[in-house]
């Protein structure tokens, strides 16, 4: 049975609101998801259910920049200094034809200076969780590289794919799927490829890997016309420089169901073949789900095992890390799902 890492400490994040639709909301990526994921796991006999070791930050200072580092440590006790009484929000922002490069005294100022949206706020414990989420991914990782395993899953939290070397945002923080690909760079592959399944498009992870040719990403999404973080995530963008060739992207118009999803899982996995792929990070989010609460796409819960299956064909080692997925009741179904597909090849 395959090995889960997990830890409850990913409860210290817990941020009041989240701003949607003008309104401030309990957040969608809240502390219960990973609940119904366990009690899923536990239903399905995943009892290898393992705590992460510490590791310390030389992976993550490769991956983020260390004023952010500094300012996701730090940030939040400045802003209750400052007087202000709620979690750490951002307001403004460095937007076109502002100087983007100089980082303000003012907390108020550095939190716009460092966020790449303002739904996701940061409270006393985030930090803390963030840490631990990363302790989640790189344990498995450790399984991974030294051969222990040959698949493993980190439930990590918060995810991680939107967070970029310099800006949290998209509820994301430190970006776990991209520190595990630097380690698995470091200790064990010469090719590693990130396969990020969530509804969302991983800016982070693109952003992060966009003009290096030792990490592919890529990503099947909501096409940005229609689907946060908007922004990134069209299917001209394919790398930069050495990077070149090694960003692929696979937008889907909403409403979208397996028929052209599963299309885009064909190509993306002949993509990751073709590359030379000695190890596989799947990003799994389960917001791809039909009745996803912000998600636009219309996958079914089987289609979840299917995706596993699927993807378990090409084998590779592969380290799957939780991303995002807010159909509350139905995440751990759909999470559980892809994992015994990933058990189950065709
Ligand atoms: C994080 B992850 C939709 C608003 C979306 C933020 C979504 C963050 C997703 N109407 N707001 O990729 O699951
Ligand atoms: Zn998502």
């Amino acid at each position: 049975m395959m090995k889960v890492i997990y830890s409850d400490q990913h409860k210290l994040r817990n941020a009041q609101f989240e701003l949607l639709g003008g309104v401030l909301v309990r957040p969608f990526e809240r502390p219960e998801r990973i609940d119904y994921i366990l009690e899923r796991l536990k239903e399905r006999k995943f009892h290898d259910i393992i705590p992460p070791k510490e590791f310390d930050m030389t992976l993550v200072k490769k991956i983020h920049k260390a004023d952010y580092l500094d300012f996701l440590e730090n940030g939040f006790a400045e802003w209750k200094a400052e007087g202000y009484e709620g979690d750490m929000v951002a307001t403004s922002w460095p937007a076109r034809r502002m100087v983007d490069d100089r980082l303000p005294d003012n907390i108020d100022g550095k939190v716009g200076y460092y966020a790449l949206a303002s739904e996701t706020m940061i409270d006393k414990g985030t930090w803390q969780a963030a840490l631990v989420s990363k302790d989640v991914a790189l344990t498995g990782a450790e399984m991974i590289a030294n051969g222990s395993e040959k698949m493993v899953f980190s439930l990590c939290r918060p995810p991680g794919h939107h967070a970029t070397a310099d800006m949290f945002g998209g509820y994301c923080f430190l970006n776990n799927a991209a520190i595990v690909a630097q380690y698995m760079r470091d200790q064990a592959a010469k090719k590693v490829a990130i396969l990020d399944i969530d509804v969302h498009h991983g800016n982070g992870i693109q952003d992060i890997f966009y003009e290096r040719n030792d990490v592919l990403y890529v990503s099947i999404h909501g096409r940005p016309q229609d689907t946060y973080p908007y922004f990134l995530g069209y299917d001209d963008e394919n790398g930069k420089g050495m990077g070149e060739g090694a960003n692929k992207n696979y937008p889907i118009a909403a409403g979208g169901k397996y028929d052209v999803w599963g299309q885009a899982l064909i190509d993306g996995l002949q993509t990751i073949q073709d590359f030379g792929t000695e190890a596989l990070i799947i990003s799994l989010g389960t917001d791809a789900f039909e009745k996803d609460p912000i998600g636009p796409l219309k996958l079914t819960s089987d289609d979840f095992f299917t995706i596993g299956q699927t993807i378990a064909n090409v084998s590779l080692s592969t380290h799957i890390i939780m991303e995002g997925g807010y159909a509350i009741k139905e995440i751990g179904i759909n999470a559980v799902n892809f994992l015994e597909g990933m058990l189950e090849k065709k």
